[in-house]
């Protein structure tokens, strides 16, 4: 934690913050050039064109412009810092690859625009982003140096986590991003939960924990938006998200690589935990860059309920 005499924590900088962690010069170095493009991908979410962009990702989704933009500014962003040996994205089929491995270097995983399809509406989306040392980016979340996303919303928000603690910046009318929150902490039991896919196609265990959390005053708060629904989870401390297998869809929907390693790697730096239903979301060994997983993520309470009713024994 950062203490010095006469700061307010209020004007404490991304990259001073990041300086006061156990981390070395790259690694500082990386993130700070993830937040200089995330001021670049903010720009073309409120003027860029909404249009389709004519492609599809490696999962077979239409891309719009913001999609294939947004891709463009990080992936440039990631090269030109010249501590990255490896590079996947949501948007791109295959792995990038800058340069040989080397002491010092990273690897990067990340989702440009998640939510991409909101923007029409004006619903807030983001980027998320997970940092591995070393070349190798199908192995176990756990082994993540870092995770940030950044959140654009009514505010531009930073969160990261090196491991030790989940801290929040906000960016000012200077376009910085500067310390909101420090050592973020979830309580163990939540009052919100926002519940992915189609109800219908639940299984019954699912449908049995949804019933849970109603019964016990829990309020519904879905967005549509991965990010902005966990910063909301996050941040009240008091929640869950689940995106549980669907009938027809027995992995759900939600990417490993790209968005459940970063998620469950920052809410577990926060207190909680993230579960595929049966073993940690951290713990799963991926063995392609598409691999998809169920996820209920949040208060570890409720996270080690809905794996009881999940399997049954509840
Ligand atoms: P898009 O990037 O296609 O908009 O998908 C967003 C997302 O991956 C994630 O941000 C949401 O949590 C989830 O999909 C929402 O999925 P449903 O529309 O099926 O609820």
């Amino acid at each position: 934690m950062i203490k010095e005499a006469g700061t307010s924590k209020f004007q404490i900088e991304l990259r001073r913050h990041l300086r006061a962690q156990n981390i070395s010069d790259n690694l500082v170095h990386l993130m700070c050039e993830i937040a200089e493009a995330s001021k670049y991908v903010i720009n073309a979410v409120r003027t860029g064109d909404l249009g389709v962009a004519g492609t599809s990702n490696l999962y077979g989704e239409e891309q719009l412009a913001l999609d294939v933009l947004s891709d463009r500014i990080l992936r440039k962003r990631l090269i030109h810092s010249g501590v990255v040996c490896n590079i996947a994205s949501e948007e791109m089929d295959t792995i990038y690859e800058c340069q040989a491995d080397a002491d010092g270097l990273y690897s990067v995983a990340y989702d440009p625009l998640d939510g991409s399809s909101l923007v029409d509406v004006n619903l807030a989306v983001g980027t998320i982003v997970s940092i591995y040392s070393g070349c190798d980016l199908l192995q176990p979340g756990r082994n993540q140096v870092a995770a940030m996303y950044i959140l654009y919303g009514p505010r531009v928000s930073l969160v990261y986590t090196v491991g030790d603690g989940v801290h929040e910046f906000t960016m000012n009318n200077l376009m910085e991003f500067t310390l909101t929150r420090e050592n973020v902490r979830m309580q163990p039991d939540g009052e919100i939960y926002a519940p992915g896919g189609l109800r219908k196609k639940y299984h019954p265990g699912d449908e049995k924990f949804i019933q849970y959390l109603e019964g016990k005053g829990c309020k519904l708060r879905y967005s549509g938006g991965f990010v902005p629904d966990i910063n909301q989870v996050l941040m009240k401390g008091k929640g869950l998200f689940m995106y549980p297998a669907l009938n027809g869809s027995p992995n759900g929907k939600l990417r490993v690589l790209f968005e459940l390693n970063p998620m469950a790697f920052i809410i577990e730096h926060a207190g909680g935990s993230a579960t595929d239903g049966k073993q940690n979301i951290l713990d799963i060994v991926p063995e392609s860059l598409d691999q998809r997983a169920p996820v209920y993520i949040g208060c570890s309470s409720d996270v080690k309920k809905a794996m009881e009713f999940v399997n049954g024994g509840a």
